[in-house]
């Protein structure tokens, strides 16, 4: 006797990349049964059991992948450095706009002004476009308020936006991001601070997923980081670093010791930092969008990445300093043709590893039974096309939670 299986949907007519193990592993002419929200059936049209379902899509060809997932932003901030963008290509030097008050600290002063509603308005306008590229996970990063109120702020915005849009939001605390000019001198008392009020403060009131710091000499010490990183640990939240951006000061090394999810940037890192990553299972998230502007020339060592077995992810890293990138399908891109990375590494660094990076794999990341029913239907021939087209508007339908999102 054939047992009928009820699910609340069913989607068919195209091929399933899964993304299984960060490989593509296609399934041609594939259906996906979903069941509250989740997947209940995968696999090939043709071996399909006999399902019972509330609701039938049929696509007349094309890919199916999983949601696409922006694992490192900074898409909440107020204004932005348009204004010095223009003046360094007019021959102002760096130095003279940050002696002017420009630089990361002129996105802090706007931050900390800004009303909470103007944030959550100007947040969502640069969220748009990632949604409608396909991006059905996101993490948003404080570290523009640098107090523990205007962290907060930061934080509360973030978890709005999940809220109030079709998007899975994860939080990352990184009061750790730069030195607010009132403790000018002090790193120390700052980052006790940071330890002391702004992340109990950010954990006790449910608004961080997760804790990161910025590792560079321009920021904080692998000291000061250790100090946020056992903060953290206390507080119950994984950590997470920039590390190894513009010089090698061995994060990426601390932050594994620490059992990081990711080390992000990693320009710099060496063979000791990736075989440290690999034992402790920190994920590498490389940053094309930055690199890009920064117009930096020493690579990531992928290949380093790929001998110890790293996993690589991919992110926008949006943020109004370094990477005013709205666009994943972009960083895809740049990730092969400034990386090298192949397009199955680049979609596994912005699907399955992109997950790891968030602590998400169990759940998110790749299209397998008992996973979230966030995926994406292309009108493509393959998945290589994700990598190829240079911008534009690909055509998609994004499934969020197993409902169309509009
Ligand atoms: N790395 C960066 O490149 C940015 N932050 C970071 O940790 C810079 C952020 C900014 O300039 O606003
Ligand atoms: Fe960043």
């Amino acid at each position: 006797m054939t047992s009928e299986i009820h699910c609340d949907s069913l989607w068919h007519g195209a091929d399933i990349v899964t993304m299984r193990d960060g490989k593509y592993h296609i399934i041609s002419n594939g259906a996906i049964a979903v069941r509250d929200g989740k997947i209940a059936w995968i696999g090939e049209e043709a071996n399909m059991p006999v399902l019972a379902a509330a609701k039938t899509v049929r696509f007349s060809g094309g890919i199916l992948t999983p949601g696409l997932i922006d694992c490192h932003t900074h898409l909440v901030f107020g204004g932005n450095r348009s204004g010095e963008f223009e003046q360094r290509l007019n021959g102002v030097s760096y130095a003279e706009i940050a002696a002017q008050g420009g630089g990361i600290i002129s996105t802090v002063k706007a931050t900390r002004d800004a009303e909470e509603a103007l944030l959550f308005e100007q947040a969502q306008s640069r969220l748009q476009p990632l949604l409608a590229e396909g991006v059905t996970c996101v993490e948003i990063k404080s570290g523009y308020g640098l107090t523990p109120q205007s962290e907060l702020k930061m934080l509360r915005v973030a978890r709005q936006l999940g809220h109030q849009l079709p998007v899975e939001v994860k939080t990352t605390c990184l009061a750790a991001h730069a030195l607010p000019p009132e403790y000018a001198g002090r790193a120390d008392d700052y980052i006790d601070l940071v330890c002391h009020t702004i992340i109990p403060e950010a954990a006790a009131a449910g608004l961080a997923d997760a804790v990161d710091a910025f590792c560079e000499h321009l920021a904080f010490s692998p000291a000061q980081v250790e100090r946020v990183f056992n903060a953290a640990t206390q507080a119950g939240l994984p950590v997470k670093l920039h590390a190894e951006q513009l010089s090698a000061l061995g994060g990426s090394t601390l932050a594994a010791r620490h059992h990081a999810l990711s080390a992000d940037h990693l320009e710099y890192a060496t063979a000791e930092d990736a075989a440290a990553m690999a034992a402790s299972g920190t994920v590498a998230v490389l940053l094309p969008g930055a690199y890009y502007m920064l117009r930096e020339t020493q690579c990531p060592p992928v290949e380093l990445f790929r001998e110890h077995g790293v996993a690589m992810a991919i992110a926008s890293d949006a943020n109004p300093g370094t990477s005013p990138a709205l666009s994943l399908r972009l960083m895809i891109n740049m990730a092969c043709t400034l990386f090298r990375l192949t397009p199955e590494e680049a979609l596994a660094g912005v699907t399955l590893h992109a997950a790891k990076a968030l602590g998400l794999q169990a759940s998110h990341g790749s299209l397998e039974v008992g996973k979230v029913a966030d995926f994406v239907h292309w009108p493509l021939a393959r998945p290589a096309e994700l990598a190829y087209w240079l911008g534009g508007q690909l055509p998609c339908t994004v499934i969020f939670r197993g409902e169309v999102r509009q």
